[in-house]
């Protein structure tokens, strides 16, 4: 497919300033480029518009919630659009409450052309909390829980269905830091989480293997790549580092093993923040991961 590049500069959801400014540092990173040389063809849709940042305290378990609801209607129907279009969409955070219009997109689309949905969300966090439970009010906390349905109709409703998507559509993958009311709650959804500690055991490929069970012709896969999955010993330029995290060469496994798929159809950068980052490195490193992720291998691999 066709690739199509949407910048959304904000950090309406999150917990610290700066994710606004990813998309275009993964564009000085050359993104499109690396894409290109992957025999891809690319159209950079520029940025999407939104809301400032007022950088208010939360009002009854949610910050900036009338923001959040107007970035992501609009990222939902850019989303929407591309794929219509029969094409793939990157969506270059911004950070993670943007999950939510990308993902609802991608789950009306399955829907109308009865398509399988696949969402692996690779993260530290299960980004599970809802009003009650989380403990900062920051929405980027929140996707994976509203896209279950879980959270106020002016967001869980993006999309038209309520829930977006059914929690065993999810896999998540490379968690290591959970709240405690958010722990109860991805164990009562039965979401299925592949930690940390499941990937040290395991090994990255057998956790993929797991995670890709059941991937075939009718799956639409999508990708909500959360920067900060990573290990912030190479990927310091997110918000909310937490130590433990993928190598270098785990990641770069986890990519290759999704690419070899063929499968992938739909993609998020997220929490990507230059304001935290080293000479723009950890942007650098998502675009040679994402490289992997459309392909990139060092030998010619047999179809
Ligand atoms: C924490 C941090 N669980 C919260 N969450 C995220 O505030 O809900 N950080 N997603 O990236
Ligand atoms: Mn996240
Ligand atoms: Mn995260
Ligand atoms: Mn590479």
């Amino acid at each position: 497919n066709d690739i199509s590049l949407i910048g959304v500069p904000t950090d309406i959801g999150a917990g610290a300033r700066g994710a606004s400014m990813g998309p275009e540092a993964l564009r000085v990173a050359g993104l499109a480029t690396v894409l290109e040389g992957q025999g891809l063809s690319v159209v950079d849709r520029g940025n999407l518009n939104g809301p400032a940042n007022p950088w208010q305290p939360p009002a009854e378990g949610y910050r900036h919630l009338p923001e959040v609801v107007a970035w992501n209607e609009s990222l939902h129907d850019a989303v929407h659009a591309e794929l219509a279009l029969g094409r793939l969409p990157i969506v270059l955070g911004g950070d993670h409450c943007l999950g939510l219009g990308s993902i609802s997109a991608v789950a009306r689309h399955c829907r109308e052309t009865g398509k399988k949905l696949r969402v692996l969300w690779l993260d530290a966090h299960a980004d599970f909390n809802t009003a009650a439970l989380t403990p900062s009010g920051n929405i980027h906390g929140m996707p994976v829980a509203l896209l279950c349905g879980m959270g106020p109709p002016e967001l869980t409703g993006i999309g038209g269905t309520t829930p977006a998507i059914d929690a065993g559509a999810v896999r998540q993958i490379g968690i290591r830091s959970v709240d405690p009311g958010e722990k109860r709650l991805v164990h009562q959804a039965g979401l299925e989480v592949f930690d940390m500690r499941y990937i040290d055991e395991m090994g990255m490929r057998h956790t993929m293997e797991q995670a890709l069970k059941g991937v075939d012709e009718q799956t639409h896969l999508h990708v909500s790549f959360d920067v900060d999955f990573l290990d912030p010993e190479i990927a310091p330029g997110v918000g909310t580092t937490v130590l433990g995290g993928p190598t270098y060469r785990e990641a770069q496994l986890c990519m290759e093993m999704i690419a070899d798929t063929g499968r992938l159809a739909s993609l998020d950068v997220m929490e990507l923040n230059p304001a935290l980052d080293v000479r723009n490195r950890t942007a650098e490193l998502a675009v040679d991961l994402i490289e992997s992720l459309f392909g990139k291998s060092t030998l010619m691999r047999k179809k």
